[in-house]
């Protein structure tokens, strides 16, 4: 069987200063072999301003735009509290004075610019918010999620396993948008949206800005969000208007939306052409497939390395699954790296296809050294499969195998 992936010398060198720091914390802190990057909330920077009302111990800071959940807060609950979840963001968030900017203009109020519809209309967000609402549960994760554990140390952000929430969403169907604006045109075949960053006036903004395409079969579920769990977006998750694409990954759910447009092609901008492409090694380009639709996944939440060493006898072992584009149906979990598998069950609300699930399995443990693994199916058969996908970038992590966790019994 093959090892779990170990550290880099170039991330080790990075890292050793703050993992004898947390050695010296917690005795057991061989629980976290793999997981060299993971701070353990140990507050060795604080969290930047914008998010200063986030949960410091919570998270492993990469950079001050790129914010990483613990292991093992997520899955507490099913729905994850906006203090928990991760932050990623290609340009720096949009301040409050930029969009009080917007807010300032013509319209007073912030603005969508809907195009390549029968009529463009520029919707103030409180029109908008009259069109109707509705609510929808989905995860929202990084396609960088478990970057972490590729092999070969792929350029960007070392996520492991919390680049992931699972979030309520509040707004208006993208179809009703669409709706109010005379419909599309029957060739149209890509959604196009992008994100209000001020692009400074050297740059181009066709290599700068956020903009992001997706097949127009996206409308089925697409909402235009102004809640999130209850309350207005806040700056750090796209105040005040974010489009949600279920079942895609988080690049396709764009921040401080300013614009939304149908076409026939998809965006010409850097980040949609070249960006976030699934290439082989070496390779990128737009023949390679997009980030787009998120994989069957699950992983272990619990046990895991703030506990330290686990008491031997009854053990809980707990963690969240997804499908995907599909229903959840299914998870096993293994306790000796993947030799046998048995079922776990579900536990907590199921907040439909597009969320994802919390699992349980109780088992008795005996003192020694395990290898905890969780694989998840969907409606479709599609199940996690042991390897992951090889690609230059290390996106769509979803190796059963990567995600394990080594936990020791006493
Ligand atoms: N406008 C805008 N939208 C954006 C981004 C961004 O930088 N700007 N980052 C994307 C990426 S890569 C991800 S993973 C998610 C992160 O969402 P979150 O910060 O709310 O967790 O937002 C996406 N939407
Ligand atoms: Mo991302």
């Amino acid at each position: 069987m093959k090892n779990i992936k170990g550290t880099s010398r170039r991330n080790f060198i990075k890292n050793s200063a703050g993992l004898a720091l947390a050695a010296s914390v917690f005795p057991s802190f061989n629980l976290y072999a793999n997981h060299k990057k993971d701070d353990g909330g140990l507050g060795l920077a604080d969290l930047p301003d914008y998010v200063s009302w986030k949960d410091r111990p919570s998270f492993i800071i990469h950079s001050d735009n790129t914010i990483e959940t613990h292991r093992s807060v997520l899955g507490q609950t099913v729905i994850t509290p906006n203090k928990y979840i991760y932050v990623r963001n290609n340009l720096p968030s949009m301040k409050q004075d930029e969009i009080d900017y917007v807010r300032e203009g013509e319209f007073k109020d912030w603005i969508v610019r809907i195009s390549g519809v029968r009529s463009p209309t520029i919707f103030k967000l409180n029109d908008l918010k009259k069109l109707g609402s509705k609510k929808i549960v989905t995860v929202l994760q990084c396609s960088g999620n478990g970057r972490g554990f590729f092999g070969h140390a792929p350029r960007g952000t070392q996520w492991l396993t919390g680049a992931a929430a699972c979030v309520e969403w509040e707004g208006v169907p993208v179809k009703d948008v669409i709706n109010a604006c005379g419909g599309i045109s029957s060739k149209t075949k890509f959604m196009t949206s992008r994100g209000g960053e001020t692009i400074p006036a050297m740059l181009n903004p066709v290599t700068t800005a956020i903009e992001r395409s997706q097949p127009i079969s996206v409308i089925k579920h697409a909402i235009l969000a102004w809640k999130m769990n209850g309350e207005d977006l806040s700056l750090a998750h796209g105040a005040p208007l974010r489009l949600i694409v279920p079942g895609y990954f988080g690049i396709n759910n764009i921040k401080h939306l300013a614009r939304l447009d149908f076409a026939e092609k998809e965006s010409s901008f850097k980040i949609q052409r070249d960006s976030y492409r699934i290439s082989p090694h070496g390779k990128k380009g737009p023949q390679y497939p997009s980030c787009w639709e998120m994989p069957v996944k699950s992983w272990i939440t619990s046990p895991y390395s703030k506990e330290g060493v686990v008491p031997s006898g009854k053990v809980k072992i707990s963690g969240v699954a997804m499908g995907g584009m599909h229903d959840v149906t299914k998870v096993k979990v293994s306790i000796n790296g993947g030799g046998d598998w048995e079922t776990a069950k579900f536990v907590g609300e199921d907040y439909g296809r597009f969320a994802w699930r919390k699992f349980e399995l109780e088992t008795n443990l005996k003192p020694g050294k395990y290898i905890l693994s969780s694989k998840a199916s969907n409606s479709r058969w599609q199940t996690q499969p042991m390897e992951r996908m090889e690609n230059e970038r290390g996106y769509a992590n979803n190796s059963w195998l990567d995600h394990s966790v080594t936990i020791n019994v006493a």
